[in-house]
């Protein structure tokens, strides 16, 4: 297969490894501290994870570690959306496990956890793992969103570990993939299976982080990414000084890559959907706060600006967030009974019948909304009927209510600029880039480190990697217990125990950074130009975290 060229160099890239990972894995033990306890519920937790709730926090450094030169077998399993930097945890398991043991082996459950389920693994050479050392993409062995969770995929786990001999499993996942984790770390304790279960934490929405987990991988490189994509446009803007640009940023629900790009970039304005929610706004006082921006732009001469929205921006309005749960429920509703909805072809025809089956408030705010996307709203549908929040185009509904607003102050003689506006999103281009050093060093880390700790007989703990803000010198290793970040969400209407997510914190020092600047860079053009990220040069260049780690961390 032919290769670029900066395939060929980041095949032979030797991540960094902190200390605690360096020498003879014999000699990498685990101390274990104090037991522990979730951060809610903590009377539920423990009765649902009898055998693994309360586990220590646990630290690796140095001493005898028994375990480490066994001849294991392991399966790693990629979990949820791709994030750079999977293929190097891959890696550092690898490395690990083969340092310990030539004759170990390490398996690829293909396609995410249907392949545990269905017993379907790819085995992990040398030769193969060589030629994806570096690299993004999840192509290796594949991902998947399944959960494993009814009780007959639990059992043809435990049959597939049993006919492979496999003595444990590492997933590769956000929030929702660790819980699973957890879940099936309980299961085998509580049937005596002796395989254990380590997670290590990725999303690129950077919303699995917590004391123990100061980032979770790919949100660096994924960030980089886009701040590079949105420097360009910025410059462009400042430019060619006629448009506006409206750009969507990936992250289901946190607004944390839209706060870092912003960081990283200084666009006129950035919506954070965290902040709306706090605020109660509506969608109206959304609109007129980017009109306002707009206006006090064009009133200095200047019709151009960039404005970042976040993904999840559109549930955090409240009236919409409850037009989307009303509609969800009504249309799925219909989908499974007469399909009346179903058979209506016509716009008007389909309001007509939502008018008669929201509640008065639902159906106003639907009203309000341009018709593209109301169109999207009863179009793009989950196979259960729910709207698909994430295809929403939201930075194509700012812009035609904006115009709207504009309009309208036009027409009452507050607003003489001109408003021309493309729109972008920015998502499936940064999932899959070559990782950042950041991201190549951090993810081989997190890999080897989930070796140490099932050479250690944890089972149920996140990989965990800290002082990442500082260089890989002065990095620290260990494992946080998964229910340890666990409480209750109600989900469909029901208690669930799941790993609390992050969301963007308003009182952090992130969002106060943007907070404080946000209106000079709303008048001022002060954007900055991150460029493309760089793999090979000084330090200060190349091996920077996110400004979001950085300002939480020092
Ligand atoms: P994970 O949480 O699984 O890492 O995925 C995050 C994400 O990239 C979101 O930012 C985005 O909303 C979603 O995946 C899109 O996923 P898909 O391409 O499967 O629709």
């Amino acid at each position: 297969m032919s290769q670029s060229a900066l395939q060929k160099a980041r095949y032979t890239y030797r991540p960094k490894l902190p200390p605690a990972l360096r020498g003879e894995v014999s000699a990498m033990a685990v101390a274990l501290g104090a037991a522990t306890t979730s951060i809610a519920n903590q009377k539920e937790l423990q009765s649902l994870f009898p055998n693994t709730y309360g586990a220590p926090v646990a630290s690796v450094g140095q001493g005898k570690n028994l375990g480490a030169t066994k001849k294991l077998t392991l399966v790693v399993v990629l979990s949820g959306g791709q994030a750079p930097g999977g293929h190097n945890v891959i890696a550092g398991v690898f490395d690990g496990l083969k340092k310990g043991n030539p004759a170990s082996r390490l398996l690829g459950a293909q396609g995410g956890p249907k392949g545990l389920i269905d017993g379907k693994f790819t085995e992990i050479t040398d030769e193969f793992m060589n030629g994806f050392r570096n690299t993004g993409g999840f192509d290796m062995i594949g991902s998947g969103r399944d959960k494993i969770e009814k009780p007959e995929d639990l059992e043809k786990v435990v049959a597939v570990l049993n006919a492979n001999s496999i003595d444990g499993i590492v997933v590769i996942g956000g929030d929702d993939s660790n819980t699973n984790a957890a879940v099936l770390a309980e299961y085998f304790r509580a049937h005596k299976v002796a395989a254990s279960v380590i997670g290590c934490p990725k999303t690129i929405d950077g919303d699995l982080k917590n004391e123990h987990i100061e980032t979770s991988f790919g949100f660096d490189t994924a960030c980089k990414t886009y701040s590079e994509l949105i420097g360009n446009i910025c410059r462009d803007a400042n430019s060619a000084k006629k448009y506006w640009h409206l750009i969507k940023l990936m992250g289901r629900s946190a607004s944390h890559i839209t706060l870092e790009c912003a960081l990283q970039t200084q666009p006129n304005l950035t919506l954070i959907g965290e902040e709306v929610a706090a605020n109660k706004s509506t969608l109206d006082q959304v609109i007129k706060q980017v009109a306002g921006v707009v206006a006090k732009r064009a009133e200095q001469g200047h019709n151009f600006g960039v404005v970042l929205i976040p993904e999840g921006l559109i549930e955090f309005i409240p009236e919409v967030g409850a037009l989307i749960a009303e509609l969800s429920d009504a249309l799925a509703h219909d989908q499974e009974g007469s399909n009346e909805f179903g058979k209506l072809s016509s716009l008007e025809a389909q309001l007509t019948w939502l008018g008669k089956h929201l509640k008065p408030a639902n159906s106003s705010v639907l009203q309000s909304l341009p018709a593209d996307i109301q169109r999207q709203l009863f179009l793009d549908r989950d196979s259960h009927g729910n709207v698909q929040v994430s295809l929403i185009e939201t930075e194509k509904l700012v812009i035609e209510m904006v115009k709207r607003t504009l309009k309208l102050w036009a027409s009452e003689g507050k607003y003489l600029g001109k408003f021309s506006a493309i729109s972008h999103f920015f998502g499936y281009e940064g999932r899959c880039a070559f990782p950042s050093n950041f991201d190549a060093d951090y993810c081989y880390s997190l890999g080897f480190n989930a070796f140490v700790l099932f050479s250690a007989g944890l089972t149920g703990y996140l990989s965990s990697v800290k002082s990442t803000q500082k260089p890989v010198d002065q990095w620290t290793c260990g494992g946080v217990p998964i229910t340890m970040m666990m409480n209750l969400e109600q989900r469909h209407g029901k208690p669930k125990p799941v790993i609390r997510k992050a969301l963007v914190e308003l009182d952090g020092k992130p969002f106060q950074f943007l907070k404080k600047h946000r209106e000079d860079w709303a008048t001022e053009s002060t954007y900055l130009f991150p460029g493309a990220i760089q793999y090979y040069g000084p330090p200060e260049v190349c091996d920077q975290p996110t400004k979001t780690l950085l300002l939480e961390r020092n």
